[in-house]
């Protein structure tokens, strides 16, 4: 009975120092967790730098870069192609220390090649500056700069690439106009007509101004006394002042390649005008000029100025013999002339005597 007892008992005090035992050296294992709390702060100095990227579409002007794990504060850089490596940067944005997930950089789509290179650079100099050649090197892992290339989806045509384009089509040109079916132009430009000179661009009889872009049915007014059967429509720039010709100046001739871009197309014009001793007797007043500029009538002819225009304009002769006053659209000025002689007249608002801006000569013979 006795043994029966103590057995139980000598069990139970044995469980007890078993349990004091497993608490005491749980209490004494505290210090494990420090151990996981102290890996991390070696960790970065064990971070390996490295990019991750991906093909994709660039058109927007942006590009993405997947994955960038940095061991200090950087820079992730795109480069466009230099000939089958990195070339000219086009993009760059800061990266922090260790992993980077979606880095988005804005690229410079014009210098922007097919295939691009994002390469990690460390911010070493002044913090958020992007110094380079400078102190923000790019990384290394072991001697190799850490680089990776991909492929992007560039825009079809970008502003800086317009072909600079005229196309041309014979037509009538009796009423005084052409037409240019389609300019393309790469900037705020001017589609000018020429005459003929020996097979060449001669004189220009007429010109407008065409805008950056695609031009459909540019139409403008010429000289028909000066024109001849075969023209030419030339581009120009608008490079001085803009909505001025400036021709000789610095509106010179739109290049495509090494090419002046220009067109040579064929008109009908008018069975009268150009002869001699014709007595025309009918001029029409535009906007800025006299249609036609120079004519010649017999003594005695009454000749009838029109107003075709937007803004009021004067017939004024330069020795003071005529003088219409302001005249607005639709309105007529009529002159006879009973000497022979030259009558050079202008506009008082658009010119000047001595043929100078819009102004125009009657001839007046016996
Ligand atoms: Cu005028």
């Amino acid at each position: 009975m006795r043994n029966k007892l103590l057995f139980p008992l000598i069990a139970l005090f044995l469980l007890a120092i078993l349990m004091t035992a497993c608490s005491g050296s749980a209490t004494e294992n505290t210090p494990v967790p420090e151990n996981p709390t102290e890996a991390p702060t070696e960790a970065p100095q064990a971070i390996t730098p490295s990019v991750t990227v991906e093909d994709q579409d660039a058109s927007g002007g942006t590009v993405t870069v997947p994955d960038v794990t940095s061991a200090q504060l950087g820079w992730i850089v795109i480069h466009a192609d230099g000939g089958g490596s990195p070339g000219p940067v086009i993009g760059y944005t800061q990266v922090q220390e260790g992993d980077n997930a979606n880095i988005t950089v804005d690229i410079d789509l014009d210098a922007a090649t097919e295939t691009l290179y994002a390469m990690l650079h460390v911010d070493a100099g002044t913090t958020g500056t992007y110094e380079f050649p400078g102190d923000d090197v790019p990384a290394r892992v072991d001697d190799a700069v850490v680089v990776k290339p991909f492929h992007v989806t560039l825009p079809e045509v970008s502003m800086d690439e317009i072909t600079p384009a005229i196309t041309v089509e014979d037509q009538d040109a009796s009423g005084g106009t052409v037409t240019v079916p389609d300019v393309t132009s790469a900037q705020l430009g001017w589609m000018v007509i020429h005459a003929d000179a020996d097979g060449s661009p001669g004189p220009v009889i007429g010109y407008t101004q065409v805008q950056e872009g695609d031009n459909a049915n540019v139409t403008v007014d010429i000289d028909l006394d000066a024109a001849t059967e075969t023209l030419y429509a030339m581009l120009h720039v608008d490079a001085g002042t803009a909505g001025t010709y400036e021709f000789p100046g610095d509106d010179v001739p739109a290049r495509a390649g090494d090419s002046v871009v220009v067109k040579p197309f064929k008109v009908t014009l008018p069975d009268t005008g150009m002869d001699e001793g014709s007595s025309t007797s009918a001029v029409t007043i535009k906007d800025g000029r006299f249609e036609a500029k120079d004519i010649t009538v017999k003594v005695g002819t009454t000749v009838t100025w029109t107003m075709d225009a937007s803004f009021p304009h004067t017939v004024t002769a330069d020795d003071g013999s005529f003088d219409s006053g302001q005249l607005s659209n639709g309105q007529t000025f009529t002159y006879t002339f009973n000497e022979a002689g030259d009558f050079p007249y202008y506009c008082t608002l658009h010119g000047g005597p001595g043929g100078s801006g819009m102004s125009g000569t009657v001839t007046v013979t016996e």
